[in-house]
């Protein structure tokens, strides 16, 4: 039997107050609560620490930057520590042939037991040449290691659903993962995937040994249930009609809705205005900027995004992640269009009555 996750971090030395400190914020970013500290300490202290094989293909690494600024710091640290990161591009010190001999003896020594992370998408064009690593294609490095996988994770939109290089019209025939294994994905899309809810996913199936629960697009439904919209702090402004109408007017410096300046966030399903970015920080509609859409399928083909599209694809306001499913992208943007005009003539008069107002305090 390997090393414990607790000797590996004992090792390391962790001490036995910080090995705790890291259960807890285990059991919290896996979603478990506190009342699982126990539970996670115990199982860390018998769990081998499992071997990560992280592949990138075509893609622009974000995903990877977006992971080691989790904001978590012992969680992000430890992490990085407790898994064997066995085989990465980007994060390993190897090259050459001993990166590839790493990868195969990842694979040979841990069948059904290495978690395998993608970022990108695979070309499948020309026999997939457009995008080689080591003398193969992604496609043959794909089913390689997927083969013997034990939880395949898809990060970020490239993997998960194509991507930018999916774009019309897509001349490498970018296909996403779970298009090209016959096992279940993981996806957790965005361009890239927030942090947190990447560490929150891999914490899962180290705690658990499972996935967490996924929606039928094969997302954490913890994270992807909600749309943007449903929780955006801007939402006040939407539901009372005021809008920004043009790039720095007085409703953009008074931080009203972003919607008729394109903001997808009613259509968009990620957790961004609850656990935002950067340690909490902000989020793109926090920072003035509307939301594009980049945890659903094909946003990279939906612009232009500065303009309200009312042809947009969308699927009414109340819909879940597990209603919309296959719909995305076709349906439109109606009920979401219906309710802006609502609140817009409902309003009217309550909005003409405060610029009133207003007009009068500043003359
Ligand atoms: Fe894609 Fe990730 Fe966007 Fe980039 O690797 S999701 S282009 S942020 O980096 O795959
Ligand atoms: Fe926020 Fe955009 Fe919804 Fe407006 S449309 S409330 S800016 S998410
Ligand atoms: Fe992406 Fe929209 Fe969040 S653009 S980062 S899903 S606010």
């Amino acid at each position: 039997m390997g090393e414990s996750i607790w000797q590996s971090m004992e090792r390391k030395g962790y001490s036995r107050r910080e090995f705790l400190q890291f259960c807890a914020a285990a059991a919290t970013v896996a979603g478990l609560g506190q009342s699982a500290v126990g539970q996670v300490a115990s199982a860390f202290e018998k769990k081998e620490k499992p071997p990560v094989v992280w592949m990138h293909f075509q893609e622009c690494t974000g995903c990877s930057e977006s992971f080691i600024r989790a904001a978590h710091p012992i969680v992000a640290e430890a992490l990085l520590d407790v898994i064997s990161l066995n085989y990465s591009e980007t994060l390993m010190a190897a090259s050459g042939f001993q990166a590839e001999k790493s990868l195969s003896d990842t694979i040979a020594n841990n069948r059904g037991k290495y978690i395998m992370v993608v970022e990108g998408a695979v070309p499948t064009k020309d026999g997939g040449v457009y995008c080689m690593v080591a003398g193969k294609t992604a496609l043959q490095n794909l089913k390689t290691v997927a083969q013997d996988a034990a939880a395949i994770i898809a990060w970020g939109a490239c993997a998960s659903f194509g991507g930018v290089q999916a774009a019309r019209p897509n001349p490498t025939e970018a296909v996403p993962v779970s298009k090209l294994v016959d096992k279940p994905v993981i996806n957790v899309p965005g361009c890239p995937p927030i942090a947190d809810v990447m560490m929150s996913v891999v914490t899962h199936l180290l705690v658990l040994g499972t996935p967490p629960a996924l929606d039928n697009q094969g997302r954490p439904k913890e994270f992807y249930g909600r749309r943007v919209h449903d929780t955006c702090y801007r939402r006040p402004n939407y539901d009372a009609g005021l809008f920004v109408e043009s790039w720095d007017d007085e409703g953009a410096r008074k931080g009203y809705c972003l919607y008729k300046m394109g903001c997808r966030g009613p259509v968009t399903y990620n957790a961004c205005s609850v656990t935002k970015w950067n340690e909490g920080v902000s989020y793109p509609v926090q920072s003035g900027h509307g939301c594009i859409g980049c945890s659903e399928a094909g946003f990279w083909d939906n612009g232009p995004y500065y303009q309200h599209l009312p042809s947009f694809p969308g699927f009414g306001v109340e819909s879940t992640a597990d209603t919309v499913g296959a719909v995305v992208g076709v349906a439109t943007l109606a009920g979401v269009a219906a309710h802006a005009v609502a609140t817009n003539i409902r309003k009217r008069s309550v909005i003409a009555e405060v610029h009133t107002e207003e007009g009068r305090k500043e003359s």
